[in-house]
């Protein structure tokens, strides 16, 4: 897939090459334009009631970068539903020095991609998922998720107003409110663009570490939980839809592709249309979701091992002598 990482190293000395006859501010400049030239890049960096968190960069090395970003891995965009890196645009693993934001359930976070983002036409989504254990540190982020969605806002798919054109009115960036339905737990939130102006679209999906307090206890429906990949498919009709047809000049509304909101009592949502909606309600669902209230059987859990949680289908009997306590919705442990 030669589209996904032909900026390398290489190519920014060629850069600075050609540039050798300008002032090193110039090429400086030149440097943190590549981006825009390029037309591609993601989330740099992220805020949260005031405190800046500066974010990964996926063309320095990987060595002593400490954010509360997951690590990922290129300004390319993702254009196959079914790609193993959907999830946060990486194998799915933190960073060695990873760190986590607190944040308060009803508080706002923000996400800024390179300024100025290119793509105005195409949907914006946020997603969460709580993380089993006491952080998500560690966690593969293949299994995740909640959403808040932005799609068509107003006009035609053809020459409407869509959730990416109001991320880029808003300075690039994008906020949204944590519910305070929520369980308080360890998440991954996951920042989501998806850019239609050509076909396959483009998805572009960086992750960062949360640690939420203040939530409270709606736990998500069934239908809410989705796994990425998983989530989408290549033939839904939000990724698939040609914005310069006929059919798209007078279609005023948008399927956004994903699981209902987090919240909406599971409208269906591969084929909801979305028309005017900016919610900032989340929507959750995960991978494998059964009744919190199964009790599965086998044999017994070691310590520190899961016993129990949303979607876990394993043996819920501790060894001798440690009990099985709830730790969140989603997990359960042997202590
Ligand atoms: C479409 O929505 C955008 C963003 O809310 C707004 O700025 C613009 O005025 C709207 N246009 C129309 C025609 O309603
Ligand atoms: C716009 O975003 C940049 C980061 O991309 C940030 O440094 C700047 O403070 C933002 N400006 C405003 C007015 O929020
Ligand atoms: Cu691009």
């Amino acid at each position: 897939m030669p589209h996904r990482f032909y900026r390398t190293k290489l190519q920014l000395l060629l850069c600075l090459v050609l540039l050798n006859e300008m002032f090193i501010q110039l090429a400086a400049l030149a440097l943190a334009a590549l981006p825009h030239v390029l037309a591609h890049g993601g989330v740099l960096s992220i805020s949260i009631g005031g405190a800046w968190y500066n974010g990964w960069n996926p063309y320095d090395t990987p060595t002593g970068q400490t954010t509360i970003i997951r690590p990922w891995s290129s300004y390319n965009p993702i254009q196959d539903a079914t790609d193993p890196t959907l999830s946060c645009n990486d194998d799915g693993t933190s960073g060695a020095l990873q760190l986590t934001a607190p944040i308060t359930a009803g508080e706002k976070i923000t996400a800024y991609w390179n300024q100025v983002w290119p793509h105005p036409y195409g949907p914006m989504l946020v997603y969460m998922a709580l993380c089993p254990g006491t952080s998500c540190t560690g966690v593969n982020s293949d299994t995740l998720s909640w959403i808040d969605e932005s799609g068509l806002i107003n006009g035609t798919i053809y020459n409407g107003f869509w959730g990416d054109g109001l991320m880029i009115a808003d300075n690039s960036s994008w906020t949204t409110t944590i519910p305070t339905t929520i369980p308080n737990g360890p998440y991954l939130i996951r920042f989501e663009t998806i850019a239609l102006h050509s076909l396959p679209a483009q998805l572009y999906p960086e992750c960062a570490q949360l640690m939420v307090t203040g939530g409270g206890s709606l736990v998500p429906t069934a239908a809410e939980f989705v796994k990425f990949p998983g989530a989408y498919s290549n033939s839904d009709p939000g990724l698939t839809v040609d914005i310069y047809s006929n059919e798209a000049q007078t279609e005023t509304t948008y399927p956004i592709p994903g699981p209902p909101l987090y919240g909406s009592n599971g409208a269906s949502s591969g084929s909801s249309p979305s028309g005017p909606s900016s919610t900032s309600s989340l929507s959750t669902t995960s991978v494998t979701s059964t009744s919190p209230t199964s009790a599965p059987t086998g044999p017994t859990v070691p310590e520190y091992g899961q016993c129990g949680g949303i979607g876990f289908t394993g043996s819920t009997t501790c060894v001798s002598p440690f009990k099985c306590n709830i730790v969140n919705a989603y997990y359960s442990q042997c202590y």
